[in-house]
């Protein structure tokens, strides 16, 4: 252990020689990085080891989290925090000529997610280690992330994330754990040598999955748990059972690429369902080896199967996981030879399951022949789950054919993956009060009906240790001088910073903070860029996935509006305010690439016009990832959070800005309801339909968008745009299809709908922000507020009313 700074130098120039054979002076930084990262990783171990033997002699019950994605980012900072070194590694550093921060900037993003729900995993991960609980990600080490985006010619390009083509230092490859995973095949009846009846699977195809270990390190504690991705293997063995002829090395290589390929790719897919039959191959991958591995783990301890669910439990991150129900059920009845009602007993209180979206486009199913050819023997689990609880149901309501027909998890040809989830689980969560209560009330109505106590709440939340204490160093520290550092390990407090609501000076200092930030990301912006940006404008940052319910069409429309206010009238008295945004689109959402498009037209035309850009300014930073948001989170004033009500079941970034002072302009939506409550009226600019009445236009078939466009001279002079010759078409006819979505095809997101009270709210975001006092104290209320959407909060909600498991005691 390095106590001090002087030892840390002393070890890095030492791993640096042994490891590198370099010297501080002559290594490259991506040596030091790599001589650091090594260092920190060697404290981090005798930790990690240390957990694991304790999770072992007290027999402590063990959360495993299924994710199909985690998405990590960078790793070094955040161990630092954790580790209580950051502080002396600086020093270090600094003293050595080094900074950390472009230490730092030599680790690639583990872009093993899409979005939200893949950020989320990894936010609980660190709250987990952080609040001294057994819990574990299980999730896919997939060869290439989510992808690289290049904007050409304005147009988004996605190349391949090679994301392991620098070492990824924090992985312990573990061969010796490896799992093997059978699909294809046929399942046999036979008679064994004692009489009894048996289902024997055979000549099924095996892949080999190998764990990587990357640990995951609690704040200021002892505690190290694991997050473990399975990479699939082929040995030369498995594929020469299938070779016809086995010399043939072209056969060789290539089956053993198409056995490989399930963990090749992470399928760039945000809320929609491609059904492709490797993205199910994928699922049962994780599924299998997963379900294994606890098994054994279990085994171990000689418990028998009666403590199983004492001592596990399995959360699924919405219905991608949702094969663990029927694998584990395989595995108690077939292999362990449990009876069927005391396997399911089982397997229905050790798995919980969120549900992360109420798009019925992302609802997860898959056609009975994929199912059938691919997982022989789990297809015919699945078919006496769904007849049993058919069964179930006919007896509580006999002749209800209709209900029965609804709720059955096998049903048109199609596995639902939903149904299976809620019928073999004993929780079922939302991820914010209204989607839950629209869960409850819409979508998942008939299953709540049937179990109603299955169904409960957990409002998301984030990593206050990432993205302020981390991400935002100066806010941080600015926070702990005026109310002491309990807030770190308590977030709820940051509510005492109310009491310095109308202190004037210290309002002052947190507007340096922030001006600070923005020169910071306004010089980034230039280096990576090319864009010079006013830090004195307001900072107005919409950063996501694209998604038509998104409405990042909403804000780019607002824009051309801006835009043509101006150009009518180039004196007009307009707050300068700086557009960003930053935001990947699925590569085969032709819409959503349309819209990529236009933002980076409408910025092509605005920043080159000198008659307008000193007052209005448009960046698209292409490829967006966690590292970018880290660094543009904390210098942002404004954040975009204006989904049509009732379709973002949650959102995240929405809690990350308003920890870092940012004011939302948003709709009443998701965990956008949430902040409402807490910071009240006048500390948020809310605007548009209420989810209510967008489910009421709904059933009743919509709204006319021609109308609205016909009767706002504003819109219909700004759509047109899109189509007749503009500054913005060019009299091409790339933005037909964004027209045609809105007025032929009737505004599904209710774009036009909301355009009229966007455009009020924004005008009063631009009054306020001119009055500085009231802006910051705005501010202020909103870190304040913040500390109820740290994971920390979230998590230990899921620890005591779903996973059933209590912190660990520990001595320090
Ligand atoms: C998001 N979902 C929700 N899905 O959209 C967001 N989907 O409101 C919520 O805050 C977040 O989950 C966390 O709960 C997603 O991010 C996906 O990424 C996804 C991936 C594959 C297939 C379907």
């Amino acid at each position: 252990m390095f106590s001090n700074k002087e030892m840390f130098k002393q070890a890095l120039v030492e791993k640096l020689k042994t490891n590198f054979g370099k010297k501080v002076e002559t290594a490259s930084e991506y040596d030091t990085y790599r001589a650091l990262g090594a260092l920190v990783k060697d404290e981090i171990t005798k930790k990690w080891m240390e957990t694991e033997e304790r999770y072992q002699k007290d027999q402590t019950k063990q959360v495993y989290y299924f994710s199909m994605e985690f998405l990590m980012g960078r790793l070094l900072g955040n161990n630092l925090l954790n580790m209580n070194l950051l502080e002396l590694v600086q020093d270090g550093l600094e003293d050595l000529g080094l900074s950390l921060d472009s230490l730092e900037e030599n680790e690639n993003d583990a872009g093993l997610g899409n979005g939200g729900l893949g950020r989320l995993a990894a936010c609980f991960l660190d709250s987990l280690a952080s609040l001294n609980l057994a819990g574990h990600g299980y999730g896919m080490r997939y060869r290439y992330g989510m992808f690289d985006q290049h904007i050409i010619d304005g147009k988004q390009v996605e190349l391949p994330d090679e994301w392991l083509s620098k070492d990824f230092i924090w992985e312990v490859r573990r061969p010796e754990d490896a799992i093997e995973v059978k699909y294809e095949g046929y399942v046999d009846f036979k008679e064994d040598s004692s009489g009894n009846w048996k289902f024997e699977y055979v000549d099924y195809e095996k892949i080999r999955a190998v764990p990587y270990d990357v640990p995951i390190v609690g704040y200021n504690n002892e505690t190290v748990n694991t997050l473990r991705l399975w990479s699939a293997e082929a040995t030369t063995e498995d594929i020469m059972v299938r070779a016809k002829r086995k010399n043939e090395m072209g056969y060789f290589l290539n089956h053993r690429r198409a056995l490989e390929s399930v963990s090749e790719f992470l399928y760039p897919d945000d809320s929609t369902e491609e059904g492709r039959r490797l993205r199910l191959k994928q699922e049962y991958f994780l599924v299998s080896a997963g379900v294994q591995s606890i098994i054994q783990s279990f085994e171990k301890t000689g418990l028998p199967w009666s403590a199983f669910s004492d001592k596990t439990a399995i959360h699924i991150n919405d219905t991608h996981p949702a094969l663990v129900i029927p694998e584990l059920m395989r595995i108690l009845v077939d292999e362990k030879g449990l009876g069927w009602d005391q396997a399911w007993e089982i397997t229905q209180s050790v798995v919980s399951y969120t549900n992360h979206t109420t798009l019925s486009e992302a609802l997860e199913s898959w056609p009975v022949n994929t199912v059938r050819t691919l997982l022989p023997r789990l297809f015919m689990i699945i078919e006496e789950i769904n007849e049993r609880f058919c069964q179930a149901l006919w007896k509580t309501y006999p002749g209800d054919f209709d209900r029965i027909a609804n709720l059955a998890i096998v049903a048109d040809g199609q596995v639902k993956m939903a149904h299976l989830s809620i019928v073999g689980s004993h929780s079922i969560n939302g991820v914010a009060k209204l989607h839950t209560e629209i869960l409850k009330k819409r979508e998942m109505k008939s299953f709540y009906e049937t179990f109603p106590s299955k169904f409960n709440n957990k409002t998301n939340g984030i990593t206050h240790r990432r993205w302020l204490m981390h991400a935002n160093k100066p806010l941080s520290n600015l926070i702990t001088e005026a109310i002491g550092d309990q807030w770190m390990n308590e977030p709820d407090r940051l509510k005492d910073l109310l009491k310095k609501k109308e202190d004037l000076s210290f309002l002052d200092r947190l507007d340096d903070v922030k001006q600070n930030n923005k020169i910071a990301l306004a010089d980034w912006v230039k280096e990576t860029q090319g864009i010079t940006v006013d830090p004195q404008s307001i900072f107005d940052v919409h950063i996501k996935r694209l998604h038509g319910y998104k409405r990042q069409l909403l804000n780019a429309l607002h824009i051309m509006h801006l835009y043509n206010e101006l150009k009518a009238d180039p004196t007009l008295d307009m707050v300068p305010r700086t557009f960003f945004f930053g935001a990947k689109a699925a590569s085969g959402y032709y819409f959503a690439k349309k819209v990529i498009q236009l933002i980076n037209r409408i910025a092509a035309v605005i920043n080159k016009d000198d008659e307008v850009n000193d007052k209005i300014k448009v960046v698209f930073l292409p490829n967006y990832s966690v590292s970018t948001a880290e660094k543009i989170i904390p210098a942002s004033n404004v954040s975009e959070q204006i989904s049509t009500a009732s379709k973002e079941a949650s959102g995240t970034g929405n809690m990350k800005f308003m920890m870092n002072g940012a004011l939302t302009i948003g709709t009443m939506d998701g965990a956008n309801v949430e902040i409402h409550d807490l910071v009240g009226d006048e500390n948020i600019y809310t605007f548009g339909l209420s989810s209510e009445e967008v489910l009421e236009y709904y059933r009743t078939g919509g709204y006319s968008s021609k109308q609205v466009s016909d009767q706002d001279e504003r819109l219909r002079h700004t759509l047109e745009q899109l189509i007749h010759y503009s500054p913005f078409s060019k009299g091409e006819m790339d933005f037909q299809p964004i027209y045609e979505a809105l007025i032929n095809h009737n505004d599904e997101y209710f774009v036009l709908k909301d355009f009229a009270d966007y455009v009020m709210a924004q005008r009063k975001v631009s009054q306020d922000y001119q009055n500085k006092r009231l802006w910051n104290a705005k501010s202020l209320v909103n870190i304040a507020q913040s500390g109820h959407f740290s994971s920390d909060r979230t998590i230990q909600e899921y620890a005591s009313q779903i996973w059933n498991i209590e912190r660990v005691q520990m001595l320090k």
